[in-house]
């Protein structure tokens, strides 16, 4: 009888004990632009479930004000700790040193934060630059550095543009016949990518055709290519596209003869996060300040299996 009766209160304090003490962590996420986002913010969702870890995420549709909004309610709630994936990489000091007042301990994901790095804790991300520089290499290589390149920038201010164009632009540098004619942002999204290719087609002359897209994602090339194809021409062959993310449908795209390559992106930046976490409230303050992740080149050869592959999981 007295073991009946132990044993329900034993897992009632059990459940109540442990609900009581999930970890609650805010995640400020840039927005939903573009396929590669989507799967980043599944992806921490997903992993916040297995972990049991009560998630408040919030999408800033593109905008640091928003944010910034979304980091001071989650202090205002009291968050274990918070997550940030910044629009922008500027202005973000007073919010952090607010959240360091708390004792609110802030990781950063992806685009980068300039601030003093005794404000987050760490940052996990892939090296933009190094994306620049392989794509921009797999160009040079496939064209032997005669290119005139159209680029389609992302987000103005944002770490992904800012080291992607300065990647690919150091390795162009070294071929005098490899020249970007035009750039303009197409802020990381399918829609704008468009706008933006078939205002350069238009401005284009007719004796200076464009060699290749240079499009800081995959959703802004996958744009492009519905412009060139709209205006008569045949991305993949008349034009060369290439990009960074490697998401499926641009495997799709590759594997339709659309588009030439992509350097891939990790989405799967909730795992780590959540351990840096872990460590951190554990008591374990030795973490270095950058996490690295790093992608490789794909291309036309391997899109088929490499899309099965994506779409299947
Ligand atoms: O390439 C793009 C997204 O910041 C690295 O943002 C990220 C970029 C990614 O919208 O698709």
């Amino acid at each position: 009888m007295k073991i009946k009766k132990f044993i329900p209160a034993i897992a009632l304090w059990a459940m109540g004990s442990s609900l009581a003490c999930a970890t609650t962590v805010g995640f400020s996420q840039v927005g939903s632009e573009s396929g590669w986002r989507t799967s980043f913010s599944e992806a921490v969702k997903d992993e916040a479930k297995a972990r049991n870890i009560d998630l408040k995420f919030s999408d800033a549709q593109q905008k640091q004000e928003n944010q910034i909004k979304a980091v001071r309610s989650f202090i205002a709630q009291g968050v274990d700790a918070i997550i940030i994936a910044p629009v922008v990489e500027t202005g973000w000091a007073p919010v952090l040193r607010e959240a360091k007042r708390a004792r609110i301990p802030v990781v950063i994901v992806d685009r980068n934060v300039k601030v003093n790095d005794d404000l987050y804790v760490t940052r996990i991300a892939s090296d933009f630059k190094e994306e620049g520089v392989k794509i921009a290499n797999w160009l040079m290589n496939e064209t032997q550095g005669n290119c005139r390149i159209a680029e389609i920038q992302g987000t103005v201010g944002a770490t992904a543009s800012i080291d992607r164009a300065a990647g690919f632009n150091e390795v162009i540098a070294k071929y005098p016949n490899a020249k970007i004619v035009r750039s303009q942002t197409g802020e990381f999204t399918r829609a704008k990518g468009k706008e933006v290719m078939e205002s350069f087609l238009k401005a284009q002359s007719a004796n200076e055709p464009f060699c290749a897209i240079w499009a800081h994602n995959d959703e802004m090339a996958l744009g492009a290519i519905q412009a060139v194809k709209e205006a008569g021409i045949k991305p993949g062959k008349d034009i060369l596209i290439v990009s960074v993310d490697g998401v499926p449908d641009y495997f799709k795209a590759m594997a339709e003869g659309d588009a030439n390559a992509t350097v891939e992106l990790s989405p799967y930046l909730g795992a780590p996060a959540f351990d840096v976490i872990d460590k951190y409230l554990g008591g374990d303050k030795n973490i270095p300040k950058l996490i690295s992740t790093t992608g490789d080149v794909y291309t036309q050869e391997t899109a088929a299996d490499e899309y099965q592959k994506r779409s299947s999981k």
